[in-house]
């Protein structure tokens, strides 16, 4: 294996678990539609960008709307996430995340954030993390999101490190897809569904040994 330069982190679900909130906020949205949703249909959402999510919500209930309804469903369905969110701070970050974070830095490895999610920078803010991060690519900075591999790929490019150098800790298949066509260590974390498409798998970050891999 080569030398671990870098970790990139997926954000929700893995920092932070803003899942629960982003399915909520899909959850009203289907119902609204009048089509059911539960944790199992969320699954296929997680780490997928708002207008794919959308999109996919539809199929599952073989629905088609206009394009005004669409955006309009995409506008309330940030501001009810944003709405629940907004009393976040650095006590909802995912166990282990700090230590992991403090020691990375410690040992110069390089770290940056990889993320479907357009309010990536909002909450890396409200939780005082921001600082540790040497990149953030987010939803904002992709033309093709997870299950493609951009997200990380300019992650990588932008530590100057090659994918081989670089782990990627996702809690989502779409991120684990994307970790795995850019040629990086994919780690999953904190979501059973992934532990056998991940390279390794920890049920949280106070799991991950860093002494043996770095
Ligand atoms: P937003 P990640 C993803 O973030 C979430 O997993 C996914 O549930 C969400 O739909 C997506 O971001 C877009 O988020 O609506 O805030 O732009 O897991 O890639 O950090
Ligand atoms: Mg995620």
């Amino acid at each position: 294996m080569a030398k671990i330069k870098a970790f990139l982190f997926d954000l929700d679900g893995v920092l932070v678990s803003t899942e629960h909130n982003h399915f909520i906020a899909w959850q009203r949205c289907a119902h609204s539609l009048g089509i059911a949703f539960t944790e199992k249909e969320n699954e296929l959402l997680k780490g997928v960008s708002r207008v794919d999510s959308l999109r996919k919500i539809l199929a599952l209930g073989s629905k088609e709307i206009d394009q005004a309804t669409f955006e309009s469903l995409l506008v309330s369905k940030n501001e009810f996430y944003l709405e629940s969110i907004q009393n976040l701070s650095q006590s909802n970050l995912l166990p282990g995340v700090l230590d992991l974070l403090n020691e990375a830095k410690r040992r110069g490895i390089l770290l940056g954030v990889g993320s479907s999610s357009k309010n990536a920078l909002f909450i890396l803010e409200k939780l005082q993390i921001l600082s540790y991060f040497s990149v953030v690519i987010d939803g904002n900075g992709v033309t093709d999101p997870k299950p493609h591999p951009e997200v990380f790929l300019n992650g990588a490019e932008a530590l100057k490190v090659d994918p081989s150098e670089c782990f990627v800790f996702e809690d989502a298949a779409s991120g684990i897809a994307a970790a795995k066509a850019g040629g990086f260590m994919a780690v999953g974390v904190g979501n059973p569904n992934i532990s056998s498409a991940a390279d390794i798998y920890f049920n949280d970050l106070t799991e991950f040994r860093l002494d043996i891999y770095a």
